[in-house]
């Protein structure tokens, strides 16, 4: 892609109905790929047997490719619980661990579930329209749809930052986000 597109022009071109962005390369996850994510086990193979749902699209583009240059990532999650759990991403750490990432809300209502991989402490963080969540680097990272609306928004990290999931399927998330009394709580997941 041509390093100078416009922002707003690539936005234009956004379909909210497929999260595609014209010909960008797009990742679809639906509740089959988000097996071992959600707490309750019961809850999550009662929603399967409802169908296989589509649970949230990240259409990625790369202006540049150079490892100083940036890549984003415009998500679109919808709303659903799975038991008291609110339909999530799959969440990961970044390879590059050092690397650090801006999240921007667009639209809908959710939060971030950040969680440094040292210390294991949990934050959650709003995202919604105009808003910004810093996700440090060494931050296990993961995005959460409150609302009941899809939640858009954008992720810009380094182009060398790359996911690491597999340190998340090995050791989940200490902290999840549950609906109680019909808001958003943290809880230890144990
Ligand atoms: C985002 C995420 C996006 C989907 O672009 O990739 O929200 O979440 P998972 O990658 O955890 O499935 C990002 O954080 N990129 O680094
Ligand atoms: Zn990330």
């Amino acid at each position: 892609m041509n390093p100078l597109i416009d922002l707003s022009l690539l936005l234009a071109e956004f379909d909210p109905r497929t999260g595609t962005i014209g010909d960008e390369p797009c990742v679809q996850r639906r509740l089959a790929d988000l097996r071992g994510c959600f707490h309750d086990v019961q809850a999550y193979e009662r929603a399967l047997e409802q169908g296989n749902a589509l649970v949230y699209s990240v259409a990625s583009f790369q202006p540049a490719d150079g490892p100083g240059d940036l890549h984003c990532g415009l998500g679109v999650l919808q709303p659903g619980l799975v038991g008291d759990e609110y339909f999530l991403t799959k969440g990961h750490l970044h390879t590059w661990r050092e690397a650090a990432e801006i999240y921007i809300g667009l639209s809908g209502e959710g939060v971030m579930l950040l969680e440094d991989e040292a210390t294991r402490g949990s934050r959650m963080l709003p995202l919604q329209a105009n808003s910004i969540v810093y996700v440090p680097g060494h931050t296990a990272h993961r995005t959460i749809n409150t609302g009941d609306q899809p939640l858009a928004y954008l992720g810009i990290y380094p182009a060398g930052a790359g996911h690491d999931y597999h340190a998340i399927a090995k050791q989940d998330f200490d902290s999840v986000v549950l609906r109680c009394d019909g808001h958003p709580r943290l809880r230890s997941r144990t």
